[in-house]
């Protein structure tokens, strides 16, 4: 929440000349009269004419959003252009990829799609939903649901390609946060969550958040679900890595802290995700 407020002093001081110290204070704690002056602030913003030619911006609110989403695109690039969705700025810009869409083999940049409704699906109250969850499967169901499609479907372009989504680069960041969100869920019930797990193991094609196109018979079958009694996921659940790395059972990656993998999160000064 820390951040959201130093967001909202910044738009405040932007339409608020002062010459005195600025205190920060938080929303349920202001007057009405406060929280209506806080929103004329923002409507100010909104109305106020940009002045920083930044790409795309038509106001000083914009350009408030534009820090942001400069500083995704300086790392990242940005959204991809109208006729064929290929991004035009960032280091993956001359970027070929060379599989997919799907299961097909073409060369081709890549692409992106931005949609904001998408991305409101991740938002923190939907990810504090899926962390309070009591078990495995209303968590994983929960992860799932809103902020790993949403992630996706924010980005658009190959991340909405169910096959071969990690070909975009920003595919690894939304996924290792989905990681973390996972370990957020585990470490409010220790150890016991070290060895929860469930669910199916093969997914039911018909009833996907993101289509998967039918596997042809040219791409060797998955064997993903080596280990597993029957169609439920288990501990002994084999995730083959085809030799990029040792196959691993996820009973051996449970435990990121003391398991083979090794490693804590360290938490952003602001808290949150
Ligand atoms: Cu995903």
């Amino acid at each position: 929440m820390a951040k959201y407020f130093i967001i909202l002093s910044l738009l405040l001081a932007f339409c608020t000349a002062t010459s005195h110290r600025l205190r920060r204070h938080a929303w349920h704690t202001l007057t009405p009269a406060q929280n209506s002056s806080y929103i004329s602030a923002e409507l100010c913003l909104m109305h106020t004419p940009s002045k920083l030619s930044l790409p795309g911006t038509t106001s000083r609110y914009e350009e408030l959003q534009a820090v942001h989403q400069l500083e995704m695109m300086q790392w990242f690039g940005g959204d991809g252009r109208p006729q064929d969705g290929c991004i035009t700025n960032g280091p993956f810009v001359n970027f070929t990829n060379h599989l997919g869409p799907a299961y097909a083999y073409t060369s081709h940049c890549v692409t992106r799609r931005f949609n904001e409704t998408c991305s409101a699906q991740t938002a923190q109250v939907f990810v504090d939903e899926c962390v309070a969850k009591g078990d495995w499967l209303g968590a994983w169901t929960c992860i799932e649901g809103k902020p790993h499609t949403g992630g996706h479907g924010g980005v658009g372009g190959l991340m909405l390609d169910a096959v071969v989504s990690p070909r975009d680069p920003l595919f690894y960041l939304h996924h290792t946060w989905l990681d973390k969100i996972w370990a957020d869920w585990q470490v409010r019930d220790l150890p016991k969550r070290l060895s929860e797990m469930g669910g199916d193991n093969v997914q039911d094609e018909g009833n996907l958040p993101l289509p998967f196109p039918p596997r042809p018979d040219s791409i060797p079958k998955s064997t993903g679900a080596d280990g597993d009694p029957g169609n439920v996921t288990t501990l002994e659940h084999v995730l083959n890595m085809y030799g990029n790395g040792p196959n691993r059972t996820i009973g051996e990656v449970m435990d990121i802290w003391d398991g083979v993998l090794r490693y804590e999160y360290v938490e952003p000064e602001t808290g949150g995700y």
